[in-house]
């Protein structure tokens, strides 16, 4: 019987040797498999899991808002898990019935692992809503101005994101495959929940081999996997004002598609005021758009040409809208593909996000999954998910969002669980002063992370390895019975027995249990959504027999995908879901806001840190991290496969050679990037794909400061700003962020990131 497993980076099987040692594969069947993860369970990995429950010392000495000044630096005194439930608890009770539950941050965003039962955001969700509920959060650091922004102007993010027109359809019928941010084969090799076939680099050599013209506009040349493809340099952030010359030109030589933009779209003439000049006089023609991007008017206005008289599929990386006024290129993009009027034919049209998963562009069926259901929230409040510091810094402080103003709640206590804040936002030395504010942080974690050594109550969690679950993901065709490959390491447990736990002490364990343990509830969910596959007609076997094969394989499933074909095919009977049923070229919605930093159409802003304003004499450069190739964000750091790729123990910065000669520094050199907000140390790395004036540093690294608060290891999130996208969305702008690039340095400290914190005995009184 083959034993599997599943992560966001595949299905893996697993062999057990006669030692007891495991063996983890990638499944045989994918045709591009990745190595990541397979190395998870060795020492390196191992010896960084939280194993017992932990309490930092100055909260377990003085009690709650003891020293929040400390959380990172503390020591820890281990306790037994009797003891730690009840002090977790008790605190939970005490915040609840002092301050409400509207005092309780549950948003614990973040990519815990796959496994649908087992999944810590829903599991601490669940528990949270039958404890009384908590403020959540809204969207993502993905996808944080696009998922505000989208169904506004033609559909929801989760739609577009399952519907992209499949690679099948891009190889048969695409002529022109015109990407801003490339098809990045490096973060395809991912799915949330997990990828049985690896669609991507199959996909783009198909295209290659059927002779399929692709360019790639951007600040960086190799996140294309195809030596044939143009490399069209571009200034960081500043994609909108391509696109809107390419506008300007569609319309100025009459290659826009009237009756399409009259049939499917409203407002464009709206729009079309702004392009010719607007209020300003000033018309986005292609000079305009390369004073501002560097990309020469003539080849805006060939590529404009060109996509016009071909097939052209439009791709924009993810990361785009990631970026001061990221709503933009996204409104930009949907307008450039309604004038070229392709949008709902074969190849032609949109793509917003080919290469950012695996699943865009998959073929597979899109079957429904088991889903473990969160319970009611009693509290009504939210924030956008990467405005965490500026509530915890300004409560009762007001902002805008969405055509709203909202209020920060009062957070007196955070409970986290499958996340890494202290890997994913921003301005780290800014969060540092805002994760004061609470008087209790709890996280349950898997591993000693930035985020657990910044708890005050650290509860050790399982890893897939060692438990049961089942495996299933949007348009990915598995699902799979994962299985507990090895016993808990040390004490740790399942999130779920730690929340069963919690909730027996809270009086609230029928709500949260429904009498099931983890075995009841997966049999449950499993048994449902075959009911519900079965009304569709699809035939999966019973639970006992889905345990015994491992993984079932819903290859029959699979079809040609090709986006808003329908909507083509009969604009009103399949009306959109915006406000006017019409892709809206103009939204009266977004401009009834009256929001100077997001209009009611697409415009050109200028970034908030940007190489085009730069005084004379500054020679900082605009600093991209982009997801790291050889884990999934912080996750697996630690692993041999991760460490492989830094030089000396420390992430890589990516710069043009040009830049690198004029600053003294030689490949391989460690180099200090600074900028107001802080400072990290990298090894320099050249590469002529990487654009003069532009520096990459993957995210990933372990966040590692010294006294000083420098980064001794290479996390970007020190250096990059903390700022909504606009008060549109309020997304994170973590690609908009100049630095100043020094070395080399002499005497580079040694990272830490993965030493365990400091423990130490408890004190008797
Ligand atoms: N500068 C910069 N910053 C960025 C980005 C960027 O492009 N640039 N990208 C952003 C994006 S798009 C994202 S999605 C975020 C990602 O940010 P995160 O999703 O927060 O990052 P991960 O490292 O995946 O964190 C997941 C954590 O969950 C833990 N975990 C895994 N499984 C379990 C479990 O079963 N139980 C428990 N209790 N814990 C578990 C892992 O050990 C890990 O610490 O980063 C964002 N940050
Ligand atoms: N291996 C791996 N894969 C992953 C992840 C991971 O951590 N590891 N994370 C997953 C997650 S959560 C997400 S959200 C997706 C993210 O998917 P994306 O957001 O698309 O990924 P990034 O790698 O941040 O950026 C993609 C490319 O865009 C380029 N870029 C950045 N800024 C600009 C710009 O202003 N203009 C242009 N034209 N290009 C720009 C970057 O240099 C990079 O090459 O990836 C997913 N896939
Ligand atoms: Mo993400």
């Amino acid at each position: 019987m083959t034993l599997f497993t599943s992560a966001h980076w595949g299905i893996r099987t697993a062999e057990i040797a006669a030692d007891g040692q495991i063996r983890l594969l990638p499944w045989p069947g994918d045709p591009d498999p990745n190595v990541i993860g397979l190395d998870q369970l060795e020492a390196g990995v191992q010896a960084i899991r939280v194993c017992r429950p932990a309490v930092r010392k100055s909260w377990l000495d003085g009690g709650p808002g003891s020293r929040p000044d400390l959380r990172g630096r503390d020591p820890f005194v281990e306790i037994g898990w009797d003891e730690a439930l009840d002090l977790a608890a008790a605190e939970i009770d005490r915040v609840r019935k002092t301050h409400g539950n509207g005092s309780i941050f549950g948003g614990s965003y973040g990519w815990s692992s796959a496994g649908r039962f087992h999944h810590a955001q829903s599991q601490v969700h669940r528990f949270l809503n039958a404890a009384g509920g908590y403020v959540r959060h809204e969207n993502s650091y993905s996808l944080g101005a696009a998922r505000v922004i989208l169904p506004h102007i033609i559909a929801s993010m989760p739609y577009v994101m399952a519907n992209h027109t499949s690679w099948d359809v891009l190889r048969d019928h695409t002529q022109l495959l015109l990407c801003f941010g490339g098809v990045p084969w490096k973060n395809a090799q991912i799915s949330a929940g997990g990828v049985l076939r690896h669609h991507v680099r199959p996909g783009i050599d198909a295209m290659r081999v059927a002779g399929i013209r692709m360019v790639n506009v951007g600040p960086v040349g190799d996140n294309l996997d195809n030596a044939a493809a143009a490399w069209v340099p571009c200034r960081p952030n500043t994609d909108t004002a391509v696109l809107l010359g390419m506008a300007h030109v569609l319309h100025d030589e009459g290659l826009a598609d009237r009756a399409f933009l009259d049939r499917y779209c409203t407002g464009y003439d709206r729009f079309l005021a702004y392009l010719n000049g607007g209020a300003d006089g000033t018309a986005r023609n292609p000079e305009w758009a390369e004073r501002i991007s560097g990309v020469p008017a003539d080849t805006i206005r060939q590529l404009a040409r060109d996509a016009a008289s071909h097939r052209t599929m439009l791709n924009m990386s993810w990361s785009l809208q990631r970026a001061s006024h990221g709503e933009q290129p996204v409104w930009a993009l949907v307008a450039v593909a309604a004038m070229l009027g392709q949008i709902g034919l074969p190849g032609g049209g949109f793509g917003f996000g080919y290469g950012a998963a695996n699943t865009l562009g998959s073929n597979e069926g899109l079957l429904v999954g088991p889903t473990l259901p969160q319970g009611r929230n009693a509290v009504s409040d939210f924030i956008p998910v990467a405005r965490i510091a500026d509530m915890l810094l300004s409560p009762g402080g007001s902002y805008p969002y969405d055509g709203k103003t909202r209020t920060y709640a009062d957070i007196r206590l955070i409970y986290w669980a499958g996340g890494n804040p202290w890997h994913h936002h921003q301005d780290l030395n800014r969060l540092e002063r805002a994760w004061q504010k609470p008087e209790t942080v709890i996280v349950n974690e898997q591993y000693w992370t930035a985020t657990a050594k910044h708890a005050d109550i650290v509860l050790p969690a399982t890893i897939p390895a060692e438990r049961d679950d089942i495996g299933y993901s949007t348009r990915e065709g598995h699902m799979v019975a994962m299985r507990q490959l090895v016993p808990p390491l040390g004490g740790a447990r399942d999130d779920y027995d730690i929340f069963t736990e919690l909730s027996r002490r809270l009086d609230c364990e029928e709500t949260f249990t429904e009498g099931n343990d983890s075995a009841a509830w997966l049999r449950k969910l499993y048994e449902q959504n075959r009911g519900v596959l079965a009304r569709q007609g699809i035939d999966i076997p019973d639970y006992d027999q889905f345990r015994e094969i491992g993984l079932i394989d819903f290859a029959d499933q699979k079809a040609p995908v090709v986006m808003f074909d329908a909507f083509r095919a009969d604009p009103e009977a399949n009306r959109l879901s915006t406000p006017s049923g019409r892709i809206e070229i103009f939204s009266e919605t977004i401009d009834s806001f009256g929001l100077a930093d997001c209009p009611g159409h697409p415009v050109w802003l200028e970034p908030d840190e940007w190489l085009g304003r730069l005084p004379a004499g500054d020679d900082r450069l605009h600093l991209l991290s982009d997801q790291p190739e050889r884990k999934l964000h912080s996750q697996l750091d630690a692993s041999a496969h991760s460490r492989d790729n830094k030089v000396g123990g420390r992430e890589q910065v990516h710069l043009n050679p040009a830049d690198a000669a004029e600053r003294g520094i030689a490949d391989g050199d460690v180099v200090e990037l600074s900028n107001d907000r802080g400072a990290c140390l990298a090894a320099a790395r050249l590469n002529d794909r990487i654009m003069p004036g532009v520096a990459r540093l993957s995210t990933g690294a372990w966040h590692d400061p010294d006294e000083s608060g420098r980064d001794r290891h290479g996390n970007p999130n020190v250096l990059t700003l903390d700022k909504g996208t606009s008060s549109l969305a309020q997304g994170s702008v973590a690609q908009t962020c100049l630095v100043r690039i020094t070395g080399p340095v002499n005497a580079p400290p040694c990272t830490t990131a993965f030493n365990l914190p400091h423990f130490v005995a408890r004190e008797e009184n």
